[in-house]
């Protein structure tokens, strides 16, 4: 993979809006034959990531195809959790995730590994420890040094630090905080970094795509770790969004540019984009949905910084934001139920042509 060498060179223009109805209109110009969004990413030097669990590649051909076929960044969403691999204390099972990372490499596909330390998803051993700051330094080192050290050398990137912060961009109160202190993040990158020199280390959260107090946070706090020498190496925008409430793109832009200051890779790690259904025909909901799409994906390829857009999911069949059975159904994800690439996955490919 090529890095962004000449990012740098590109013109940095805003995205410009397109036309809510283009995507409809031009949807037939699309249909052709190797174009694939991994080949159009690899031409800008970057990833086109899909998240997914265990279950839809084991058990469905045409979600397999497509992730293969269209991606070469793939995020393991659940089986490198702590509650997957990790159970019971001392007890490891990597059976699914070693399966996941297999495919990943038999399809050329890196892998974007998820998650080291999370609040969430946690087996409940992790609350019968002794209560000292000690006990809980050693199991969670144990932990970091074991799963990372599992998987040395075959991932691009691990989700090191998961969701600490609040909304107002302060760390939030987890058994980590109140135990170890505002340091255990920084804890859990060196421990990732001894046993695994190469893979890129990244913090990754959610709601800190434009400007607000959260954004703020994360940067204090990411810039905070680079001032210390702790080795982390990117940060995670997850860009769960929506239609109604999206992220202007020069907000994104700024967001992104400012970590590049600080020598840090981005990559939008979970888009995805909810439209609210009540809010016009599926048709014009499909579009809007598409010019979101299409504007968080062209802030990416133009940052020069932005390595990969990965999507949580990849087929509304597989979507665990699904609401319901409604007819005029519009999921939250670039393939619709029926494998057919929708509005969204059109925007996606253009934003990757034209940024
Ligand atoms: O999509 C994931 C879902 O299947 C899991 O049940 C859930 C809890 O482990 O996590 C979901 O993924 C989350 C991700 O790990 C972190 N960012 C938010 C994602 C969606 O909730």
């Amino acid at each position: 993979m090529a890095k962004k060498a000449k990012a740098s060179a590109r013109k940095k223009a805003a995205p410009k809006k397109r036309a809510a109805t283009d995507y409809l209109a031009d949807i037939g110009e699309w249909m052709v034959p190797g174009v694939h969004l991994r080949t159009l990413a690899e031409k800008k030097g970057m990833f086109a990531g899909a998240a997914s669990s265990y279950g839809p590649i084991q058990e469905d051909v045409q979600f397999r195809e497509t992730l293969a076929r269209e991606y070469n960044m793939f995020a393991v969403a659940n089986e490198m959790k702590c509650l997957r691999v990790h159970p019971e204390r001392g007890c490891y099972d990597f059976t699914q995730s070693d399966e996941m990372v297999a495919f990943a490499r038999a399809h050329d596909m890196q892998v974007h590994g998820h998650v080291l330390l999370w609040h969430i998803s946690q087996p409940a051993w992790w609350t019968q420890l002794p209560a000292t700051r000690e006990g809980l330094m050693d199991a969670l080192s144990q932990h970091i040094h074991t799963v990372a050290g599992h998987f040395h050398g075959k991932l691009y990137a691990w989700d090191v630090v998961n969701e600490s912060l609040e909304g107002d961009g302060t760390l939030s109160p987890t058994l980590w905080y109140r135990r170890i202190g505002p340091d255990y993040c920084d804890h859990a990158f060196r421990w990732a970094h001894e046993v695994d020199p190469d893979v890129k280390l990244f913090y990754n959260d959610f709601a800190a795509e434009s400007k607000c107090p959260k954004a703020d946070g994360m940067y204090k706090l990411v810039r905070g770790m680079v001032d210390r020498g702790v080795p982390i190496h990117g940060v995670g925008i997850q860009a769960h969004v929506s239609v109604e409430n999206a992220p202007p793109p020069d907000e994104l832009a700024a967001n992104i540019e400012r970590y590049d200051k600080l020598g840090l890779e981005v990559q939008i790690t979970e888009l995805t984009v909810s439209v609210d259904p009540d809010n016009g025909t599926k048709e014009e909901r499909l579009s809007k949905q598409a010019q979101v799409y299409y504007d968080i994906t062209r802030v990416g390829v133009e940052a020069k910084n932005c390595t990969a857009v990965i999507t949580w999911g990849l087929s509304d069949k597989h979507n665990w934001e699904r609401d319901g059975e409604r007819d005029d159904y519009v999921g939250t994800l670039p393939w619709d139920q029926r494998y057919r690439q929708k509005p969204a996955c059109y925007a996606m490919k253009r934003a990757f042509m034209e940024g």
